[in-house]
């Protein structure tokens, strides 16, 4: 399989999360990219490619201009109001209160993020180029090959249209989803395994048919991002019908987990979309440090070849996972139980 990737990355090196009322070193950090690309050349998985630049064009489909350029500016906005650490936001537009975007940064931080632990930093706005452009290139490349991951880093799917958080920026399967529409597919289906919901693609899609989004996630009672991923959420308007979460509790082991994704994968394949998009988080790995279910790592070969049963251009886009000894082995089983259903023999 085809692997996109781009060191820019490296340039979003956070020292600050905020978790458990302290600044810790983040759990989304450069790192992670490096114990990936390690297994992906030990198994010999395939070559592995930089993305050319795509431009603004295709962010600014899915995501606000103002959000855009508020991402861009944020870093030498905060420096210059004065700020000694990095940006994190301190206050929000909450209930009854007026949903205008602030000029000062603190009040600009608070109305364009969902959550508080994902700082911007020097090279956020570089990084997050980069890892759109890997999602970009991946759409791109679909054209030729049967199935591309694109090891996108930082991750994607907690940001909407005009917002950030969840150690996410620009929401990098909506892009390539949009950009597959955009190139003449007519259907897509975005299937995420990330621990987490990913409340950013959801709402992108919400009133929209030609993309259906289906979450198998820690459900909302329990796990971030708290606010969205209930069962109930079906779409609105044209969209009704398009949407499916299947929310699971805390400690959600993998026989239950993919009696989920059966389901997932009937509802898929209804569907009959052009492609599939596989928002890849590892994150539901027994020993991740922030979640709570209970895949062991042959658990990530037995539903990588699950995956292949929909018989579909496939793009998987790296989302969450933070168990950083073995997010190697278990991102890199998804991609090879995935080779192994597409084509048996080389099993
Ligand atoms: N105490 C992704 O997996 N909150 N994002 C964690 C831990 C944020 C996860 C709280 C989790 C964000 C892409
Ligand atoms: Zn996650």
């Amino acid at each position: 399989m085809l692997t996109i990737y781009s060191q820019d990355h490296q340039k979003r090196d956070a020292k600050s999360e905020l978790s458990g009322g302290l600044l810790v070193a983040p759990f989304e950090k450069p790192s992670r990219m490096d114990f990936i690309l390690k297994r992906i050349e030990e198994t010999t998985l395939g070559d592995i490619i930089s993305p050319s630049d795509h431009g603004m064009g295709p962010i600014l489909k899915i995501h606000d201009a103002d959000y855009v350029s508020f991402l861009e500016t944020c870093w030498d906005e905060w420096l210059a109001a004065g700020n000694k650490g990095e940006a994190i936001a301190s206050s929000w537009p909450a209930r009854r209160m007026a949903q205008k975007c602030p000029v000062d940064i603190d009040g600009k931080l608070g109305y364009y993020s969902l959550a508080a632990e994902t700082s911007i930093t020097q090279g956020t706005w570089e990084a997050a180029r980069a890892s759109a452009n890997v999602a970009l290139e991946g759409a791109h490349r679909l054209m030729d090959e049967k199935a591309v991951f694109s090891l996108c880093r930082p991750p994607g799917h907690h940001a909407a249209l005009d917002m950030f958080g969840g150690y996410c920026f620009f929401n990098n399967a909506a892009l390539s989803a949009q950009a597959l529409l955009d190139q003449g597919a007519r259907k897509i289906a975005i299937l995420d395994v990330d621990f987490h919901h990913g409340n950013g693609t959801q709402d992108i899609f919400y009133e929209r048919d030609d993309v259906l989004f289906v979450s198998l996630h820690g459900r909302p009672e329990d796990e971030f991002p708290h606010y969205l991923g209930y069962a109930d959420e079906i779409g609105k308007a044209t969209g009704e019908g398009f949407n499916l979460n299947l929310p699971m509790p805390k400690g959600t082991g993998f026989e239950a987990w993919r009696k989920m994704l059966m389901q997932a994968l009937q509802v898929i394949s209804d569907y009959s979309p052009d492609a599939v998009l596989i928002s890849l988080g590892t994150d539901t790995f027994e020993e991740d440090p922030i979640s709570s279910f209970k895949l062991k790592s042959d658990d990530f070969f037995t539903y990588g070849r699950d995956l292949a049963q929909l018989n579909l251009p496939t793009q998987f886009i790296m989302e969450g996972g933070y168990a950083i000894d073995a997010i190697g082995v278990n991102t890199v089983n998804v991609l090879q139980g995935f080779e192994s259903g597409a084509n048996p023999t080389c099993q």
